[in-house]
């Protein structure tokens, strides 16, 4: 991290403090490979410079919730919004050690990962039970959202009281389908984006500002 970028976490800590303005925690949820981790990496680079972790087509890349401090992302309309943002495992019913033996990981490595991917997913909920104030909901649009785990983690979330923005990522697939995404979760705003290529992250910026106040 450079020392102005440093220097300027500071200063807005500092007021953020001494004014008594709370800073929100984002965090981004859904199922493994979705793309959160690009996602949490896109919006640090965008706004600070930085990246929060490594991305892998090997389902549980991330098995420990990762979380960049203080960023303050402005829209267009001038409001701004400074947030944690939070990277979490994917979270899944299932994890089994032989779905990594098939992306060529040896035995001893896939059952650790299988292991640590399980702590990480108990650990992702802990989070979302204490620790944070409105969730990026995070689904690949090629894939079916009607998953059970998807159902299952947005009524916990809602139960929360949490505002959820779904983002329908990877629309730059020819197979993606946005309106799929829209289908099965109506009562929620939604914006559809490539995370790898950047495409609409714009509009996603503006609507985090509106909604996650
Ligand atoms: N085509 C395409 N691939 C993506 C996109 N976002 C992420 N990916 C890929 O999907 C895989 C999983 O991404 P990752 O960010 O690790 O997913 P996570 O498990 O949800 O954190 C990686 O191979 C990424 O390069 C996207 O918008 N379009
Ligand atoms: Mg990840």
């Amino acid at each position: 991290m450079n020392l102005l970028v440093r220097t300027k976490q500071k200063i807005s800590q500092f007021f953020n403090v001494f004014f008594g303005k709370r800073v929100c925690r984002i965090g981004i949820y859904g199922p493994p490979n979705a793309g959160k981790t690009t996602l949490a990496n896109r919006i640090v680079r965008d706004w600070t410079g930085d990246a929060v972790g490594p991305v892998s087509e090997v389902p549980h890349e991330t098995r420990r919730v990762r979380r960049k401090q203080d960023i303050t992302i402005t829209g267009k309309n001038g409001s701004s919004i400074t947030f944690d943002i939070v990277d979490t495992p994917g979270v899944t019913t299932k994890i089994d050690y032989k779905e990594f033996i098939e992306y060529g990981l040896e035995k001893e490595e896939a059952v650790k990962r299988a292991r640590e991917a399980t702590e990480g997913v108990a650990e992702a909920m802990h989070w979302l039970r204490e620790d944070i104030d409105g969730v990026i909901y995070m689904l690949d649009a090629t894939q079916d959202p009607f998953q059970q785990v998807n159902i299952m983690m947005v009524g916990i979330i809602e139960s929360r009281k949490l505002p959820i923005l779904i983002v329908a990522n990877k629309n730059d697939l020819p197979d993606a389908s946005p309106a799929r995404i829209k289908s099965a979760f109506p009562q929620h705003p939604m914006v559809a984006i490539s995370s790898l290529e950047g495409t609409n992250v714009d509009e996603l910026y503006e609507k985090m500002t509106a909604y996650f106040r």
